[in-house]
């Protein structure tokens, strides 16, 4: 595995201003910029029409987190939003292994309902427009360690990092959940 948490910790100014770290600015302290570049939103797909199913038996939005470090992460007490004023806490809670990926499905399940209890994987209490929208990933802390605004998309059209962990995010070839982005 590439060292990718390298090649991306050059704070210069990223080109595509769609894609911002707001811990790590230009010249900011080197600690913040790793530790930032640990666990990444990585790639997401907002209307998932022919992908695959949730644990439920049915096709949702996701989202895929990468740790593009070389370190194991906890990600107890993290948060997901398409909304500041309501982060949803990641559950249930992990470690994330270096390299690894993290699916979150975006399905915004009802929890009251009594059958709820059948939920294995993380669900997210929000859901991905498919015009585009913002989405903000935070530790444990309340920090906000990546963000990503992506545009309107296909069905079946999946918004990624072409180098996983990488600075670039841009339509992918095909939808890679849970796997290396192409
Ligand atoms: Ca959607
Ligand atoms: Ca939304
Ligand atoms: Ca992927």
């Amino acid at each position: 595995m590439l060292p990718l948490f390298l090649s991306c910790s050059n704070a210069a100014a990223p080109a595509d201003d769609t894609w911002r770290l707001d811990t790590a600015p230009p010249g900011g302290d080197t600690d913040s910029t790793v530790r930032a570049e640990g666990v990444v939103l990585n790639e997401l797909l907002a209307d998932n029409q022919s992908g695959i199913t949730s644990e439920l038996g049915a096709r949702e939005d996701w989202i895929e987190l990468h740790n593009s470090s070389s370190e194991a992460i906890d990600l107890t007490g993290w948060s997901l939003s398409d909304d500041a004023e309501e982060p949803w806490r990641l559950t249930p809670s992990q470690t994330l292994e270096p390299g690894a990926f993290l699916l979150i499905w975006c399905d915004d399940p009802d929890r009251d309902d009594p059958d709820r209890d059948d939920l294995t994987d993380p669900h997210a209490s929000f859901k991905l427009d498919r015009d585009g929208e913002s989405i903000v990933l935070q530790d444990g802390q309340g920090e906000t360690v990546d963000a990503v605004t992506y545009p309107m998309l296909a069905p079946d059209q999946s918004w990624g990092r072409p180098l996983d962990g990488g600075q670039e995010w841009a339509y992918t070839v095909e939808p890679t959940p849970g796997a290396n982005n192409l």
